[in-house]
């Protein structure tokens, strides 16, 4: 029997598939010159992801009734930035881990300097992506793509990815406030989640009101995801998240489990979750989809 949740399941799977055919096409083949390059970068990007990024840029366009084509650009951006920030944070010079996606980490397979290669061509690739208009210069179709590229520009920045970055790689060994920590997941966690959301909005053409709602949605879903990311680097095994698991405590990191505890932190995550979904009520039927992905993230196992 089809459930209305079932239903909602069959369409993000349905989404998932689409995406994985577009992040497809947007790459060189397997085999083009240089081949090695080509190789490390679809071993990330094809490694089983969960895609939650493209899922909240096409589920914040559909909010604001925009064209899905109009949104895979992003989609893809999206996710081929985030491959490139797990590929280098895996590397020996940051998180130096061995396991990423269930597989063994790009320079692990590929060696580090074509891991860090991987890397800068996934980020290359993703503004390519978002600059190419198949000849149409001008419109507001253009202006929408130029501003979505610079939110997700901003995202990936010193304000956002890197800054975030910077701040955790600062931040080891010594007492972090809890204000410390949310300002460290918002920037490395937050920014490049806000921005698919902001983003797919943008390129469907919201406006102010709707706007505001979504970057609400986008605020508390953001450190949701990562109260939650730190609930389950404490309470699941290695072989249920695909990447090393308990690396928060064997590194003395502060994550909200170690400032919290796990009960709190999981109160936490159901809270952000409540302000997620009430921030939607406003959009109606169309933010359906956001309100699921919001409620997969706080709920999910990996
Ligand atoms: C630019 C080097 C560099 C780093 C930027 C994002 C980031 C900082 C590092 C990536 C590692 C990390 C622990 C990020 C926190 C966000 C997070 C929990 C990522 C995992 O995202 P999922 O669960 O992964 O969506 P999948 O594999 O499903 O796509």
């Amino acid at each position: 029997m089809t459930t209305p949740a079932s239903g909602f399941h069959a369409a993000l799977e349905d989404r998932r598939r689409q995406v994985e055919a577009a992040l497809d096409r947007a790459l060189p083949a397997e085999g083009a010159w240089p081949a090695t390059i080509h190789r490390a970068v679809r071993y990330s990007l094809f490694a089983g992801g969960k895609r939650i990024r493209p899922q909240l840029v096409l589920a914040a366009g559909e909010a604001v009734g925009g064209d899905p084509a109009e949104l895979m650009p992003l989609a893809c951006a999206a996710e081929m930035i985030h491959t490139y920030s797990l590929i280098h944070d895996d590397l020996p010079a940051m998180d130096d881990d061995d396991l990423r996606r269930g597989k063994p980490t790009s320079h692990k397979v590929f060696g580090e300097a074509i891991a860090i290669l991987a890397g800068d061509a996934l980020l290359t690739r993703a503004f390519h992506l978002m600059a190419d208009l198949d000849g149409d210069q001008d419109g507001p179709r253009v202006a929408r793509r130029l501003r979505a590229s610079a939110i997700l520009g901003e995202a990936c920045g010193t304000s956002g990815l890197i800054g975030g970055q910077v701040m955790d790689l600062e931040s080891e060994g010594k007492a972090v406030t809890a204000a410390e920590l949310e300002r460290l997941h918002r920037a490395k966690t937050g920014a490049l989640l806000g921005a698919c959301v902001r983003g797919g909005a943008v390129l469907a053409g919201a406006d102010g009101a709707a706007l505001e709602r979504l970057d609400r949605y986008a605020h508390a879903v953001g450190l949701a995801f990562q109260v939650v990311d730190d609930v389950l680097d404490a309470t699941e095994a290695a072989e249920q998240l695909g990447k090393t698991a308990g690396k928060d405590a064997a590194a003395s990191k502060a994550t909200y489990v170690s400032l919290h505890g796990v009960e709190t932190a999981r109160r936490m995550a159901r809270e952000l979750l409540d302000e997620a979904l009430a921030a939607l009520v406003p959009l109606g039927a169309r933010a359906a989809t956001l309100g699921l992905l919001a409620r997969l993230i706080v709920e999910r196992r990996a």
